[in-house]
C-alpha cells in the first residue's frame, strides 16, 4: 500500500511540471528541428574556385554567408535566368563570347572585342540581377541579405584569374533553383543606410562608427553602364597610403588588368551588395576597425560616377 501512495505523488509531481515550461521544451524542440535554409540561412565556400553550397534554396528573404577560404578576391552575384534557360545555356551561349571578348581586350584588339561582346544571345539582356556579395579577400567572410524570387538562378563570380582567363569559366558558376516554398527569415535591423543610383551615386545617410554595422542598401534605379552590368556596392578598407586610383582601375573589368589576380596592394574587401534591380533593397554586415573605408561600385570610372565614397571609422 505504501508503494502505490509513493508512485502516486511521483505521478502528480510529474503531470504538476508547468504548462509553459513544457511548451518552451517543445518550441526549443520545433526549433532545433527547421533546417538552416527554411531560416533562411545559406552557407556558401570557395576553398580554390568553386561554389560549395545548397542547390535548391527557398525564396523569400536570404542570408548569403560567403566564406571565401581561397587565394584569391572573389564576390557572388545571383542572376534570375528566364523560363527555360538554364546552366548548359550559359555553357554554350554566354561563355564563349565573354572567353573570346577578354582574350582579344588582353591583346589590344578593342574592334575585334566589341563585335565578340555582339555574339552575346538576345536572351541575355532577360537576366536579372538579384543581388550577392560584394567583392571579399581571402580569409574573409561576407555576410549579405537578399530577397529570392521563385526561379532558376546561376550563383557567379566574374572576377579574372592571373592569366586573365574569368573565374567563370573555371568553375565559380553553378545552378540553383530557388522553390516556391519560402523561407521564415526576416530581414535585419539596419544599424546604417545608403542609396545608389546613376544619378547621385552613393549617397551614405548616417556617420559611422566601429564595431559590428549592418548596412541598408537601397537601389534607387538601376541602368546597364559600358561594361553591359549595372552598379553595386562594396566596402573596401585601405591602408594610409594605398592609392585609390590603383582600385578604381582594378573595379572595371573591360580593362586588360582589371578585376584580374592580383588584386591592387592596401586594400581589403570586406563585402557589399551586388546588383539589384531599380527599387530593390537589400542587406549587407561588416564589423569595422578604425580606418579609411571606400563604399564602391564595380564599374568603369566609379570616381567619374560619383559611385565612391570615401569615409573613415574613428
Ligand atoms: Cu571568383
Amino acid at each position: 500500500m505504501r508503494f502505490y501512495v509513493v508512485l502516486f505523488t511521483v505521478v502528480l509531481i510529474a503531470s504538476c511540471k508547468p504548462k509553459e515550461k513544457q511548451n518552451d521544451s517543445i518550441e526549443q524542440h520545433q526549433e532545433l528541428q527547421i533546417s538552416p535554409l527554411k531560416k533562411g540561412e545559406v552557407s556558401v565556400l570557395t576553398q580554390s574556385m568553386e561554389f560549395i553550397t545548397a542547390d535548391t534554396l527557398m525564396s523569400g528573404w536570404n542570408t548569403l554567408i560567403y566564406e571565401n577560404k581561397s587565394t584569391e578576391v572573389h564576390f557572388l552575384l545571383m542572376d534570375l535566368y528566364p523560363a527555360g534557360k538554364t546552366v548548359a545555356d550559359t555553357k554554350s551561349d554566354i561563355l564563349p563570347p565573354f572567353d573570346e571578348g577578354m582574350k582579344l581586350i588582353m591583346e589590344g584588339d578593342m574592334e575585334n572585342a566589341g563585335a565578340a561582346f555582339g555574339k552575346l544571345p538576345e536572351w541575355f539582356q532577360q537576366v536579372q540581377f538579384k543581388g550577392g556579395t560584394g567583392l571579399i579577400s581571402p580569409k574573409h567572410t561576407a555576410k549579405s541579405t537578399v530577397y529570392l524570387e521563385p526561379g532558376t538562378y546561376i550563383m557567379e563570380c566574374y572576377v579574372k584569374m592571373f592569366n586573365g582567363e574569368w573565374h567563370t569559366s573555371h568553375g565559380m558558376l553553378k545552378e540553383i533553383i530557388v522553390t516556391d516554398d519560402s523561407t521564415i527569415h526576416e530581414p535585419p535591423t539596419p544599424t546604417l543606410s545608403l542609396d545608389i543610383s546613376s544619378t547621385d551615386g552613393i549617397v551614405l545617410n548616417d556617420s559611422v562608427t566601429s564595431g559590428k554595422q549592418i548596412f541598408k542598401t537601397n537601389f534607387l534605379d538601376q541602368t546597364v553602364y559600358e561594361h553591359f552590368i549595372g552598379h553595386d556596392v562594396n566596402l573596401v578598407r585601405y591602408e594610409n597610403n594605398a592609392p585609390l586610383d590603383s582600385l578604381t582601375q582594378w573595379l572595371n573589368w573591360m580593362h586588360p588588368r582589371g578585376l584580374r589576380s592580383p588584386a591592387p596592394e592596401g586594400f581589403t574587401f570586406l563585402g557589399g551588395m551586388n546588383n539589384l534591380p531599380a527599387g530593390a533593397h537589400g542587406f549587407f554586415e561588416a564589423d569595422l576597425t578604425p580606418g579609411n573605408y571606400v563604399l564602391i561600385s564595380e564599374v568603369p570610372e566609379a570616381d567619374k560616377k560619383n559611385l565612391m565614397h570615401i569615409f573613415t571609422v574613428k
